[in-house]
């Protein structure tokens, strides 16, 4: 096949106008940071096109600064998706008028690309005051999450529902889901499994208990108040795209005449706390707020941090990166989960496939750190996947089989983006 048009193909297939869906079928409405990364890729096809997924994404931003990691698309019917906007219920925070959406975020990587996406034409970019428009929106979005979500009084953000992470049942989540009481499989029905392979989904039981912490939040009103929270965790992968965003609104700042200075101390900020409170032992972790302890295990989140300009533990991260527990550099492709721990399982979304927005994060932060000759590694092991397997969600690490849903908009992106 001609990997770059078929990319193309599954791009333009999921466009609804405005946004691009992820999958067509399990996930039919418009999520936060898959966007991000669909427009780092679909400015290859169509920078205007590009601009639009992330201002339609911020279009739906809460007064609060927060943006919802989805956004629903009024054309699909309520039961397409679960939990869908009536279970959400936002508009009794956000007033009727704005789109209906999710109360909990995502990963903060929309900076990042909105830098990325100016950069591919300045000029159409210009002429539309594109950054002049999402500027501020970008600025009370990371306020929300330093000011709203700084929940262990660390500096950093804490995540409140395994999916804000985007690596919903990682095994990194296991000790504080624990904790938080399923609710009964008789209150409301899996979509996903009518779309998906239930093996290589989350369990019946993680999901009563993803349930759960999405009725206490949105009976608070959404609050983020700390004793609202039964899950509170600082993510490492969170934390280093906020800070690689801070980075990159440091352009975006001088870009549109505001200072840049901000931007670069938070930078540095957050990094300084990232190192002292989240590394252990080769890789960062995540820190578990209502235990006061690291969960000391292998997610792929915590190579992430290389995404982190002059981070200062970037060798032992490397070097954790080609070891026994993620053999970067042999398979071409880095695994979820830790290969030596018992519970990494090849085909569980995302406690062991490799994902290609992953993927392509630890190739950035490797040409970052100039570990050219890895970033290529990678390069062609996810190209090559992609080739073999098509634009699938996720692969086996090993043998490189496609899993997961198919026509996956990110991996069509980002293979687009390893292309050009
Ligand atoms: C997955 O998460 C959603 C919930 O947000 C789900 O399982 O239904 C994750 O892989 C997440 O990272 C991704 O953004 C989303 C849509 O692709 O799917």
């Amino acid at each position: 096949m001609n990997t770059r048009s078929e990319a193309l193909r599954v791009l333009l297939g999921n466009w609804r106008g405005y946004n691009t869906v992820p999958a067509p079928d399990l996930y039919p409405h418009q999520w936060s940071w898959d966007s991000a990364f669909i427009a780092i890729g679909t400015r290859h096809l169509s920078p205007l096109r590009a601009q639009r997924e992330l201002e339609s994404l911020f279009g739906a931003q809460w007064d609060d600064g927060r943006v919802p990691h989805i956004v629903f698309d009024p054309a699909t019917p309520d039961e397409g998706y679960f939990p869908g906007p009536s279970f959400w219920n936002s508009k009794s925070v956000t007033g009727p008028g704005v789109a209906a959406t999710s109360g909990i975020v995502q990963p903060p990587v929309h900076a990042l690309a909105a830098w990325e996406v100016f950069q591919s034409d300045p000029d159409t970019a210009q002429r539309r005051r594109f950054l002049q428009r999402l500027y501020p929106k970008l600025v009370a979005w990371h306020e929300y999450l330093r000011c709203r979500r700084d929940l262990g009084g660390a500096g950093l953000v804490s995540i409140v529902h395994p999916w804000e992470s985007g690596m919903d049942n990682s095994p990194a989540w296991d000790p504080a889901l624990a904790r938080v009481r399923p609710v009964s499989m008789r209150r409301y029905r899996r979509r996903d499994l009518d779309h998906a392979d239930a093996s290589q989904r989350p369990t019946d039981e993680d999901y009563g208990r993803y349930v759960r912490l999405v009725e206490t939040y949105r009976d608070s009103g959404y609050a983020d108040r700390p004793e609202v929270h039964e899950f509170a965790v600082e993510d490492p992968l969170t934390n280093a795209l906020l800070a690689a965003s801070e980075e990159a609104m440091a352009g975006i700042a001088d870009e549109v005449g505001a200072p840049a200075a901000p931007h670069l101390a938070e930078l540095a900020r957050l990094r300084e706390a990232m190192v002292a409170r989240l590394f252990s032992g080769g890789l960062f972790h995540p820190f578990d707020v209502r235990s006061g302890e690291l969960t000391e295990v292998g997610s792929v989140a915590g190579l992430v941090p290389l995404v982190v300009p002059d981070l200062p533990v970037a060798e032992e991260l490397i070097a954790t990166a080609t070891g026994p527990r993620f053999r970067a550099g042999e398979l071409g492709v880095v695994p979820s989960f830790d290969l030596t721990d018992e519970r990494f399982d090849p085909a569980r979304y995302w406690r062991g496939p490799a994902w290609f927005n992953i993927g392509w994060l630890i190739r950035r932060g490797l040409l970052t750190h100039g570990a050219s000759k890895l970033a290529e590694v990678l390069r062609s092991g996810y190209l090559e996947v992609a080739e073999r397997a098509g634009f699938r969600e996720y692969a086996d690490p090993h043998r490189a089989t496609g899993l997961g849903a198919h026509r996956f908009a990110w991996t069509a992106a980002l293979t687009l983006d390893l292309i050009e």
